[in-house]
Parts: C-alpha cells; sequence; structure tokens
C-alpha cells in the first residue's frame, strides 16, 4: 500500500509569506515542497530556479520535489543539486536523453520520476521502468497554475497504476499535477494517485493553508 502524500505546489505560494507558509507545512507534516522549473522553451512559461531551491534548503526540512520542465534536463539536473531522498521529475517529452536524465537523478540519491504530459503515452516507459521510482502523470498542459483538469487524464491515471501492477512495480508512485481540487482529488486517488501536487486549486485556496491540508488529506486517505 503506498502513502498518500500532499506537495504543494511553490509557484503558488506568496512569496512574502514563505516562512509562515513553510512553518505551516512542518506544522501539518506536508510531504514535499513540489518545485515547478520553466524554462521559457520546454514550456512558454519562467519559473523557480536554483536560487530557490537553495533558499529552501535552508528554511525547511521538507524534501523537494523538482518537476523539470526543460530542454536538455541531463546537462541541467546538477545545477540544482538534488540531494539523497529529494523527488526529480523529468520529462520524457524533453530528452532524446530519457534514462540518461532518470539515471543522473539516480546517481545523486534523489528519486527519479518519469514525468508526462497529457497526450504522452504511457509506453515511453516500456524500456525505462527500472530507473523509476514514480511517474507524474500531468493532468493540464505544462506551463500554468490555475487550469481546467483534462478529464481523459484521470482514464490514464487509472491505465498507468494498472500498467505499473501488470509489470511488477506496485511500489512505483503516481504523482498528479494539474487542477487537484478537493473534488478532482478524490477522483484521481480512486484512480490510482497517491502523490497530489496541491496548487491554487486547493492548498492555496482562501488563504487558510492548514485547514485546506487536512481537507485534502480527508479527501484523500
Ligand atoms: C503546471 C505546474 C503545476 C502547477 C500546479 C498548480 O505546469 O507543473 O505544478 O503549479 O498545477 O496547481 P493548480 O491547482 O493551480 O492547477
Ligand atoms: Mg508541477
Amino acid at each position: 500500500m503506498l502513502t498518500q502524500r500532499v506537495a504543494p505546489s511553490m509557484m503558488c505560494a506568496d512569496p512574502a509569506k514563505l516562512p509562515e507558509t513553510l512553518a505551516a507545512f512542518e506544522e501539518c507534516g506536508v510531504d514535499l515542497l513540489h518545485i515547478d522549473v520553466m524554462d521559457g522553451v520546454f514550456v512558454p512559461n519562467y519559473a523557480l530556479g536554483t536560487d530557490f531551491c537553495r533558499a529552501l534548503r535552508r528554511l525547511s526540512r521538507i524534501p523537494l520535489d523538482l518537476h523539470l520542465m526543460i530542454g536538455r534536463p541531463e546537462d541541467k539536473i546538477g545545477w540544482f543539486d538534488p540531494q539523497p531522498g529529494e523527488w526529480v521529475s523529468v520529462h520524457a517529452e524533453s530528452t532524446v536523453h530519457f534514462e540518461r536524465a532518470l539515471a543522473a537523478v539516480r546517481a545523486r540519491g534523489a528519486h527519479p520520476i518519469a514525468a508526462l504530459n497529457p497526450a504522452t503515452p504511457l509506453s515511453v516507459l516500456d524500456y525505462v521502468l527500472d530507473s523509476v521510482d514514480g511517474v507524474l502523470v500531468m493532468t493540464v498542459n505544462p506551463g500554468y497554475a490555475g487550469q481546467k483538469l483534462i478529464p481523459a487524464t484521470l482514464h490514464k491515471i487509472a491505465e498507468c497504476r494498472r500498467y505499473l501492477d501488470e509489470r511488477g512495480r506496485a511500489d512505483c508512485e503516481i504523482e498528479v499535477d494539474g487542477n487537484v481540487s478537493f473534488e478532482n482529488a478524490e477522483k484521481m486517488r480512486a484512480a490510482g494517485a497517491n502523490v497530489y501536487v496541491a496548487g491554487s486549486s486547493s492548498v492555496f485556496r482562501d488563504g487558510d493553508i492548514p485547514g485546506n491540508i487536512r481537507k485534502l488529506r480527508r479527501c484523500v486517505e
């Protein structure tokens, strides 16, 4: 049985309130801090970088969950200095050296996660399954917070769970990212997800961060 994990999306956090937000996360037992790294090339937006990761490691003991939405990730993983126990997602669509990038994450003692855009078939995992600890199923197109769930991705989560179980990877985690509202989180959980990236649709909604985390946990426990 996989642990149900909550990973707030730091791109949605108010930078002016970072210390108190992190203190609330520690208090609530948040599992991972989701960091969206965007390079303006792989996705049409810029977001969070290496200095921000360094600052978070100083301010909090919660492991980082780096979501790399960048070209040539295999050349840049070291820039982020992934620490043992942290998670690093690499997009299958972002590199012709997918396995090399995942192996570079593993070499640093971090957890390699294969990230898939909504339109990307699960078959891209066929020859990298031994190199991953999890799959990040994007439930929106990457690039922005505040988008609407693409409904077909709910089936994809269920297919992904089946795909992994049939290949002896019941231990492989399924992370979901994009419009993880309270309502959608229940459906994602029913489909087989166990790691929830929580942004403007849940944890950062209406200001009550601890209340929102408790509510999200109730939806997925
Ligand atoms: C999107 C990014 C996500 C968002 C998150 C925001 O490219 O990977 O991690 O930050 O989805 O959450 P919400 O609830 O606004 O969709
Ligand atoms: Mg993300």
